[in-house]
């Protein structure tokens, strides 16, 4: 049964018009390496419907006035590889109108397509990582293109990765960092140290990439996503890091990803809209500091 196309908050906006929206968002329900558990393929599908439930105005602006159009789903039909090339076609397309992509997962390893468009289009870009999970692998469970592989292929491909909240990954992935020098903080040491800013290396570019693993936040906020690991970052935590990070950084793009809806609960869904449009709000509101 296909289901009805909905929009990004379409109960405040109707249906904007694609050439005048700064946000793009392209729903991504893919699902096709999950190892635990599953659902994240209808992630984008709720986020959508959960949308529809927030307030446009934020508390300080209203960021759905810069214009939001939602794309079609994207086909995530066949090789993992197909997919991340039709992702990535329509993310080029996005930033040569001057648009914000905004991509909805599915399972992480989406992030792949937009961050090489991004990569295409700007010359360097740099990914603020919040996840759990390192996904620094290189293969697992058989496959390079895992999600728990996807910042492993993009630091490859010339990525540069600060990540935060991250708690669960294997001694290979920490070699690893600790070999290219990726820059991280542990949710432990986030917690002892009180660490409330986002700090990026001297040399981090200044076009950036936002990608939410939303297991990066505690399952308090978060139960519903495939593999909840506890000690996550916090709510209001989670936003003063986004605020704090410097504003001469221009915020490219982001996702939110691995979202596995309930079906019994809407805690989750209502969360992952309300991210992603906080997200808009920061970016919108910094807008004054650089010109697109
Ligand atoms: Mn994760």
């Amino acid at each position: 049964m296909k289901r009805k196309r909905i929009f990004f908050l379409e109960s405040e906006t109707g249906v904007q018009s694609s050439d005048r929206s700064l946000f793009h968002v392209i729903p991504v329900p893919c699902e096709k390496t999950v190892s635990y558990g599953t659902g994240t393929g209808r992630g984008p599908g709720a986020i959508l419907d959960a949308s529809q439930q927030l307030e446009a105005y934020d508390g300080i602006t209203i960021p759905l006035e810069h214009g939001i159009y939602t794309h079609e789903p994207v086909d995530c039909s066949g090789r993992m590889t197909a997919v991340l090339d039709r992702l990535e076609s329509l993310t080029l397309s996005v930033l040569s109108g001057g648009g914000i992509p905004v991509i909805l997962g599915g399972e992480h390893t989406v992030t792949y397509a937009p961050v090489l468009a991004m990569k295409k289009h700007f010359g360097r870009i740099g990914i603020i990582h919040f996840d759990a999970h390192a996904d620094l692998r290189n293969e697992f469970e058989g496959s390079e293109f895992s999600h728990a592989c996807v910042m492993r292929r993009l630091h490859e491909q010339g990525a540069e990765i600060v990540q935060y909240g991250t708690r669960s990954y294997s001694i290979d992935e920490q070699e690893y960092r600790i070999l290219k020098g990726i820059k991280y903080y542990d949710a432990s040491i986030m917690n002892r140290k009180k660490i409330t800013t986002i700090e990026l290396p001297d040399d981090f570019p200044d076009d950036i990439y936002i990608s939410v693993d939303v297991d990066g936040l505690d399952p308090s906020v978060i139960p519903h996503t495939g593999t909840p690991v506890p000690g996550g970052i916090m709510w209001h935590e989670f936003f003063m890091l986004l605020d704090s990070i410097p504003s001469d950084k221009r915020m490219r793009g982001f996702d939110v990803v691995e979202l596995a809806p309930a079906g019994d609960s809407r805690v989750s869904d209502f969360a992952a809209a309300q991210i992603v449009y906080n997200i808009m709000g920061i970016i919108t509101r910094r807008l004054d500091h650089f010109s697109r």
